[in-house]
């Protein structure tokens, strides 16, 4: 099946960008941009469509497109992002989006970011955090429901998004950092934790049978590996310094028109 995937280029003041766990280290620009041009490629070769959204060089977190919307098959939810920096960073992603699906906008007092959310066939799993609040949730859930989706909060501790401390590597397993999210939010799923030593390695992409990851973790990638995951790994420490993995930089989508029966 066709995948289209929807990027944004690094913004030049990405070193002016959110953080929240992390402290500020120097940012190589020129490196982020090479490790996202890497990371298209990788989507590409995995077999996605790349459609980049208009660089938005004065929204210094436009990279992390994924937090603005939350895609499904039926519908998609233009986010209110909870920085408020990051909140004009919808208005491209819901005119790039509208030519593929209904939507549905999310409006105040809701904040809700797409990196809060873990979709596992009709279930999501969405992050209670600094980001997403439960006016967020609630508007969700309305949204979804007609669809037959159910939205699950899930409270977590030590990162940013709930998708840092856990993601869907196939329709039932979580990889997940037991630390920052317990195991008993999945409950009824099969449960793979990341390697102790590598906190931020519980997020992956998923594209079609392959998993995108990050290449600086490689005790959770062998234990990946020696499940029978296809794992491709992509460099991405760079934006990493600036909270950001594999699921922010995109949003992946079946491309078919608004309203059309899945
Ligand atoms: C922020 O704080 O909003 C950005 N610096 C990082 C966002 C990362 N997004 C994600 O994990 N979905």
């Amino acid at each position: 099946m066709m995948i289209f995937a929807l990027t944004r280029s690094v913004s030049p003041s990405l070193a002016d960008c959110e953080l929240t766990h992390l402290a500020r280290e120097p940012i190589d620009i020129a490196k982020a941009v090479e490790q996202h041009a890497t990371y298209e490629a990788l989507l590409r070769s995995l077999g996605a469509k790349v459609i980049q959204t208009p660089a938005a060089p004065e929204f210094p977190d436009a990279v992390f497109i994924e937090d603005t919307a939350v895609v499904l098959d039926e519908l998609a939810i233009i986010t209110r992002p909870g920085a408020e920096s990051r909140r004009g960073e919808v208005i491209d992603v819901a005119h790039a989006l509208v030519d593929y699906r209904r939507l549905f906008t999310m409006t105040a007092p809701a904040t809700l970011d797409g990196g809060d959310v873990v979709r596992m066939g009709r279930t999501l799993y969405v992050g209670r955090s600094g980001r997403t609040n439960d006016a967020g949730i609630a508007q969700l859930r309305d949204a979804v429901a007609e669809y037959g989706y159910s939205a699950i909060p899930v409270d977590f501790t030590g990162c940013l998004h709930l998708k840092t401390a856990a993601t869907a590597v196939d329709d039932n397993t979580v990889l997940l950092n037991r630390a920052w999210v317990s195991p008993s939010a999945f409950e009824g799923r099969t449960i793979l934790d990341i390697a102790a030593s590598e906190p931020f390695g519980a997020n992956v992409l998923r594209v079609g049978d392959a998993l995108v990851y990050g290449s600086q973790f490689p005790h959770t990638r062998a234990m990946l590996d020696a499940h029978g995951f296809s794992v491709a790994t992509v460099d991405c420490t760079e934006l990493a310094k600036a909270e950001g993995a594999v699921t922010c930089c995109s949003l992946l989508l079946s491309p078919r028109l608004p309203g059309e029966t899945v």
